[in-house]
């Protein structure tokens, strides 16, 4: 007789959004199909010992092989990412498939599809970037691929590369109100940025701590409040990416006490990097946190862990973008240490925000179990339109799970298993990781080895979003 189930993991100690209960978890054919206590047994028996089990996590905001200008290359490519991903309790990733100047959408998404085809290793979406909003591709491509499931762009304020203007803004979230698709904003004034980066640079201060003198604070206050304004006016959701501190905070509480359904991410880097790791002199090696806000201070670090608590923030993603320290194609282009506004932005951090954030969330008592969930996993599901089958463990559910392994051990870049060499973690101390992680219910990730295989990441087909906040 065959058995009922294909695995069994018994004994959890099983936490979603909402809920926190003893249970067996009955998988059969990828999926949840029973929770309950004495289940009989599966072809399989995974003992959870009491532990800990949660839904794998989502990443929201991660960049995966995103094609930019050269000399940079992104270090990760769809099978190392999301190895890495998996390695990290991350079972869903939605990055990015970015369309380029005067190309259309559609053959920005066929080539994401065949970067992602074959090695993705957990399931993926793409969200657009939408750099060349023309009139076609607002009344056109943008409606037919939301219908396919592609149901959430962003859009860039800053970067010469990537930004709209203001006017170009109205269009794209006048066309994601029209079809009720989710517009993320990168909210820097890139004029400011512009000026003050040429002042730096034209007085020799060229060392990448200089980054953070170029993007301060009131720059990326300035365009929140801007692309809420913007938002009031077509009278739309948007979701603020990657938060930094407290004046975009308090832009995001001055929107939302009128009533407006402003949605905001965070992201490890504000909560366990400051300035200083850009460097307190002039050295180089502060390249490798140079990113998009920059990193600010420990009071910011603390409004942003507020707003983890408080409910400011909807959801925190990776913001995932790999670039290698000692790399012509990374953080050294063509092999020279570079003036800061030539070092590629972005940290990598896909396999570390979930044992960051039960470290110093939940284990240190800043966040619950169930808020820790609800940000990681159930939130961006719900936000990018996978839930209740990504995001949560119910009856239905795709069985994305994983087993937490409450030990302590400092975190190397050794024990990562992303292409880039270097984490900006390294050295810290960390209290959990996961013991087992499942994709579809199979085990990915052991506690010691990736056993996933490329190819096995499905691509999601995305409904609409369904969190308000
Ligand atoms: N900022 C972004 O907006 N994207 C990728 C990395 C970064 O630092
Ligand atoms: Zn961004
Ligand atoms: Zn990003």
């Amino acid at each position: 007789m065959p058995k009922a189930f294909d695995l069994v993991v018994r004994n959890a100690h099983v936490a979603t959004a909402s809920d926190t209960f003893r249970s067996d978890i009955g998988i059969k054919d990828g999926v949840v199909v029973h929770l309950g206590l004495s289940l009989p047994e599966g072809e399989r028996e995974l003992d959870a010992n009491g532990r800990v089990v949660t839904p794998g996590g989502v990443d929201g905001h991660c960049h995966l092989d995103q094609v930019i200008p050269p000399p940079a290359r992104m270090a990760d490519d769809f099978f190392s990412g999301t190895k890495s991903a998996a390695c990290g309790g991350t079972t869903t990733v939605i990055p990015f498939a970015a369309q380029q100047k005067g190309a259309s959408l559609r053959a920005a998404v066929e080539e994401y599809h065949r970067r992602a085809e074959g090695r993705a290793t957990v399931d993926y979406g793409f969200h657009l970037i939408v750099v060349d909003p023309t009139a076609d591709v607002v009344a056109k491509e943008l409606p037919q691929l939301i219908e396919e499931g592609y149901t959430s762009f962003k859009i860039y304020m800053t970067y010469d590369d990537l930004k709209l203007n203001d006017r170009q803004m109205l269009d794209v979230l006048a066309a994601a109100r029209r079809h009720g698709a989710m517009t993320l904003v990168h909210a820097e004034n890139s004029e400011c940025i512009g000026w003050l980066t040429e002042s730096l640079v034209n007085n020799g201060l060229t060392a990448p701590r200089y980054h953070a003198n170029a993007r301060p604070m009131l720059v990326e206050r300035e365009a929140t409040h801007r692309a809420i304004s913007f938002a009031e006016l077509v009278d739309v959701p948007i979701l603020i990416v990657h938060v930094s501190g407290r004046e975009a905070v308090e832009q995001i509480q001055w929107a939302r006490n009128r009533g407006m359904n402003i949605l905001a991410e965070t992201c490890p880097q504000y909560l366990f990097l400051t300035a200083e790791d850009l460097g307190i002199d002039d050295s180089y090696q502060g390249a490798k946190c140079v990113c998009s806000p920059p990193p600010r201070d420990s009071a910011n670090q603390s409004v942003i862990w507020r707003g983890l608590a408080d409910g400011t923030f909807s959801i925190l993603s990776s913001d995932h973008a790999p670039f290698s320290f000692d790399d012509e194609a990374g953080k050294h282009p063509n092999g020279e240490q570079v003036a800061f506004p030539y070092i590629p932005n972005g940290i990598p951090g896909l396999e570390t925000r979930l044992p960051l954030l039960y470290t110093e969330g939940v284990l240190e008592g800043r966040i619950s179990l169930n808020r820790f969930v609800e940000l990681t996993a159930t939130n961006p599901a719900k936000l990018y339109g996978l839930h209740p089958r990504k995001g949560t463990i119910a009856i239905g559910a795709d069985a994305d799970l994983v087993i937490w392994d409450e030990v302590e051990r400092t975190l190397t870049n050794d024990m990562l298993h992303h292409a880039v060499d270097y984490t900006p973690y390294e050295g810290r101390r960390i209290r959990a990781w996961p013991a087992f992680t499942l994709c579809r219910g199979r085990v990915v990730w052991d506690g010691k080895e990736f056993t996933g295989t490329a190819g096995e990441g499905k691509f999601l087909r995305r409904g609409l979003p369904t969190l308000r906040r």
